[in-house]
């Protein structure tokens, strides 16, 4: 089997390389053009897989990486995927996260029409929820141009396979974190704080809104259900999701407790943090992926938060 996976440089792209490789995939993976490159998160593994030059915002080059790479599967993880940036390039993120979904289901229609399609939807989509849980029916109310430009993508993949009936499926994914998470991303930047904190190398962590609520799991969990879409007979939509809800404030409580720190010395709450319009309480139901896919996370909150805290102060450590 070959696999194609836009974004293979990106927290998810990682994970789910290392996971189709382990199935004996050969790996293709649409990386752009930069005059200094950012492979971290696939340095380890890059001489098992090809990496190939293309761009959601160039059209011909997603065709040629498609004919060159003659994939069974398309993974789209390539996204603007930081919300706060949403605010400030919205048209960059509506080009990426929207239209470049397009782009994409063009190169397959245009292609081959068997090739399965895999789009990184996202729980954003819910925003301002409507109800508790969240499902796959749950009506969408996006609060970022991030959430508005899923949206798009969401329904695109939903018209792509409706109209040339492409097997085209969207994972509405929830908040999954890991050790390759983003520095910017509030898990990530509350576990590597707190590891510069123990280590001595900074005495305060400024954050924004400490209560908002996210069903947080862990990547590695979330990359296996995105492959198991794919093997089903038709395609469909999942939500993917833990099915617990924690604050931002719990996520902070249980990584300085972790690190034995008391969390009230060193954080502080910084306006410039807080968002034109926030995404209060998510929590999602996954039961439909649950009996489908057969699919289970295996690290739950304090698992996930653990795994984060000790990789960032081990991390920090070899780095001094
Ligand atoms: P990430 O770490 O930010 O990775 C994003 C990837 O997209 C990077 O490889 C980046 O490449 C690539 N990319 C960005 N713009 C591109 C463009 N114009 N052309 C080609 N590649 C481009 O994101 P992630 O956390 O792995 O998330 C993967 C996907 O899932 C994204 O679509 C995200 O929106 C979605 N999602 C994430 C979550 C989550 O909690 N992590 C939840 C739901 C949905 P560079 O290295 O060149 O920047
Ligand atoms: O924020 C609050 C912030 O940036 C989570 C992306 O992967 O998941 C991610 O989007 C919450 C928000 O993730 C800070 O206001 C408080 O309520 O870690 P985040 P996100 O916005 O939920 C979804 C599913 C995606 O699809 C996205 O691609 O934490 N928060 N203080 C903070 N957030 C940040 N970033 N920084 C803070 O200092």
């Amino acid at each position: 089997m070959r696999a194609l996976i836009t974004g293979i440089t990106g927290q998810d792209g990682s994970y789910l390389t290392e996971f189709l490789l382990s199935k004996g995939y050969e790996v293709f993976g649409v990386v752009r053009r930069a005059s200094t490159e950012s492979f971290e998160r696939i340095d380890h593994i890059k001489d098992k897989i090809t990496l190939l030059q293309a761009d959601l915002l160039d059209q011909l080059s997603l065709i040629s990486v498609v004919e060159e790479s003659k994939p069974d599967e398309i993974y789209n993880l390539a996204a603007q995927s930081f919300v706060p940036t949403s605010w400030t390039q919205p048209v960059l993120t509506g080009e990426f996260n929207a239209l470049g979904v397009t782009k994409v289901l063009e190169a397959i229609r245009l292609v081959n029409r068997k090739i399965k399609f895999y789009q990184a939807s996202s729980s954003e989509m819910f925003g301002k929820v409507r109800e508790t849980p969240q499902t796959e029916a749950t009506p969408l109310y996006p609060r970022s141009p991030y959430g508005v430009a899923k949206v798009y993508g969401h329904w695109i993949t939903i018209n792509y396979r409706e109209s040339y009936d492409i097997f085209a499926t969207s994972g509405i994914l929830f908040n999954h974190e890991s050790p390759r998470r983003g520095l910017e991303f509030v898990t990530r930047k509350i576990t590597n704080g707190v590891a510069r904190i123990k280590l001595g190398l900074d005495d305060n962590l400024a954050l924004g809104n400490l209560d908002a609520k996210r069903d947080w799991g862990y990547a590695g969990d979330y990359v296996k259900a995105m492959w198991l879409m794919l093997q089903q007979d038709k395609p469909d939509d999942f939500v993917i999701s833990t099915g617990e809800t924690h604050s931002v404030k719990e996520f902070v409580e249980e990584a300085f407790s972790i690190a034995d720190l008391d969390w009230k010395k060193y954080v502080t709450k910084d306006p410039r943090f807080m968002r034109p319009a926030e995404v209060d309480f998510l929590v999602g139901d996954s039961s439909k992926a649950k009996k489908i896919l057969g699919w289970e996370p295996e690290y739950d909150f304090k698992g996930l938060v653990k795994l984060m805290v000790e990789a960032d102060i081990k991390l920090l450590g070899e780095k001094r």
